[in-house]
């Protein structure tokens, strides 16, 4: 997979996607060691990148790695990228430390100085002591981190692999936490991505042709979900001076970059900083703006309390867009936004809702806005539909009947009702009337409707792209419980209790059932099922 995987090595310690967290993870496993005294030999390294490295949960590592003055090494990879250029206050900060006279000049005469590291006494003590005062001397920089407890070295050349080893081999024995400042360059060694580093953190697999030129084997997808909602909230910002938008550091991904340019004071990338972003939005909400955060839903989740407190339980109006809800292909399990439903809608004021397709989503931006509470709209890294057929407008709560069938209905949630819709073409060819719903809204529910279908229909079955636990189906299952009314069956179909291994995410969708052939099985079962167990059918069959 793409991303570090145990199971594939055993270099890789964690399987982990989400940036900022290697102080953490190799502090513990340091502070782990030494308490079982079972590694002793064994050094604590951790890698950050400089887009990385403003995650607050770095300075809560340094912070506590400072205090416990462990023996830690971390290696910071400045190439001045995020996915998109670095912005904010710290990646300044490093830009300054680069133009110092170390790195500019002074480079040979610490490399003279380490080459004649003394052989008797403590010598990588006494060179990184010489380092501490030449920081305070104002020769380096690097104050910032030695006041937090670390020895500062760099920067160094990254690409200058000699000198970079010399630094390893002369750390690895310094006692407590050192930060090795390492400069790169992104893409270096391959011409074009150097050239274009922000296509190439994530390229379509591609080929070359004869003059090197690269060429994209993906061909040009359709318009998808995102397009729609960086259009929609472009039309928006243009109509309405009190919309802002923001992002962390995904402004490529979430296709934001007209808006950037439309509305560079209303837009605003925050960095790696999702909990920041949140709260910075409800801060926004209290000054009378109406912010959009436009967050992947894996990420929103680092900012889980912010939601919470800064924004629910405010009610302040900030409005939630999760991309990347949903299975996501071949980033895999780190990535894969399928907890959102079940996160979001536990909070009172929160409105939850998944637009169907393209259509859906325009309106239920504009529908949000409008809305004096927080709304978070959810949908996939996918192709948007549109549904044939005259729509009902969006109402707060209110689903969509697409169409009624005598031997059963399908709900569904979001990106998957028009599969849901194929589902019921395909079943019809056979003879079985499915009706189709589209939910739009996990929270509020549309209770009537959810009442209706289980009074109504032979069988129900709720198709979702989330996980089943707390997702749209278990609030199905509650409205029923609360309601008094049988879920016998009520059929869930959704991502079970496991994770989903990378893989295309049409594989994927196929697999767990969720493809338009898999709801259609899923029926079958269904109809079979309930068709033996009635005494008095209550259908009527399609001819
Ligand atoms: C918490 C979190 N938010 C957003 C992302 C998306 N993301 C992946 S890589 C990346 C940029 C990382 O930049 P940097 O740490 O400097 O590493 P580089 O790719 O430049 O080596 C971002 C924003 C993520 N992985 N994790």
């Amino acid at each position: 997979m793409g991303y570090p995987n145990p199971a594939e090595s055993q270099y890789d310690l964690f399987m982990t996607g989400h940036a900022g967290c290697s102080l953490s993870t190799a502090l513990g496993m340091k502070s782990g060691d030494d308490l079982t005294a079972g590694q002793s030999d064994r050094r604590a390294v951790a890698v950050i990148g400089d887009g990385a490295f403003p995650s607050g949960i770095v300075y809560e590592a340094m912070n506590n790695a400072g205090g416990l003055r462990k023996q830690l090494l971390v290696i910071l990879n400045d190439n001045q990228m995020s996915i998109c250029p670095r912005v904010g206050g710290l990646g300044e900060y490093l830009d300054r430390l680069r133009v110092n006279s170390f790195y500019t000049g002074l480079k040979s005469e610490v490399l003279r100085i380490l080459n004649k590291m003394p052989v008797v006494g403590d010598p990588v003590e006494r060179w990184l002591a010489q380092f501490k005062e030449a920081v305070k001397a104002g020769l380096h920089g690097g104050m910032l981190f030695e006041q937090l407890g670390f020895r500062y070295l760099g920067p160094i050349d990254g690409h200058n692999i000699g000198q970079l080893s010399k630094y390893l081999q002369m750390v690895k024995d310094a006692p407590g936490p050192v930060l090795l400042h390492v400069v790169t360059q992104k893409g270096h060694g391959f011409q074009p991505a150097a050239a274009d580093p922000v296509y190439f953190h994530t390229p379509a697999p591609f080929t070359r042709d004869d003059e090197g030129a690269v060429l994209a084997f993906q061909k040009a997808s359709s318009r998808a979900y995102t397009d729609v909602a960086s259009e929609t909230v472009h039309r928006l910002m243009t109509g309405n001076p009190r919309v802002t938008v923001m992002t962390a550091a995904m402004c490529q991904g979430t296709k934001l970059e007209p808006v950037r340019a439309a509305f560079p004071d209303r837009f605003f990338d925050t960095g790696i900083c999702e909990s920041h972003t949140v709260a910075f939005a409800a801060g926004q909400a209290k000054a009378g703006l109406r912010p959009i955060v436009d967050i992947y839903s894996t990420f929103l989740q680092r900012s889980y309390d912010q939601i919470f407190q800064e924004v629910a339980l405010q009610k302040l109006p900030v409005v939630f867009l999760l991309d990347r809800a949903g299975v996501v292909g071949a980033d895999g399990p780190t990535h894969h936004g399928v907890f959102d439903l079940g996160y979001m809608r536990v909070f009172p004021n929160m409105v939850v809702a998944a637009p169907a397709d393209e259509w859906d989503l325009a309106a239920m931006i504009e529908f949000a806005l409008q809305h004096d509470a927080p709304v978070s709209i959810r949908y996939p890294k996918a192709s948007a539909e549109k549904l044939a057929g005259e729509r009902a407008p969006i109402g707060l709560g209110q689903a969509e009947v697409l169409q009624w069938g005598a031997d059963g209905t399908i709900l569904a949630i979001g990106a998957l009702v028009p599969a849901a819709r194929a589902a019921a073409e395909q079943l019809r060819s056979e003879g079985l009337d499915v009706g189709v719903v589209n939910a739009r809204f996990v929270k509020p529910l549309d209770t009537d409707m959810v009442r209706q279908v289980l009074e109504s229909s032979p069988f129900v079955l709720t198709v979702e792209e989330a996980a089943l636990a707390g997702g749209f189906g278990s609030a199905v299952c509650e409205a029923a419980a609360d309601m008094g009314l049988s879920t016998a069956h009520l059929t869930r179909l959704g991502i079970p209790d496991r994770y989903v291994e990378h893989a295309e995410r049409s594989e994927q969708l196929a697999d767990l059932g969720l493809d338009a052939s898999g709801i259609a099985a899923a029926c079958r079962r269904l109809a079979a099922r309930f068709e033996r167990t009635r005494s008095t059918p209550t259908h009527r069959r399609v001819s």
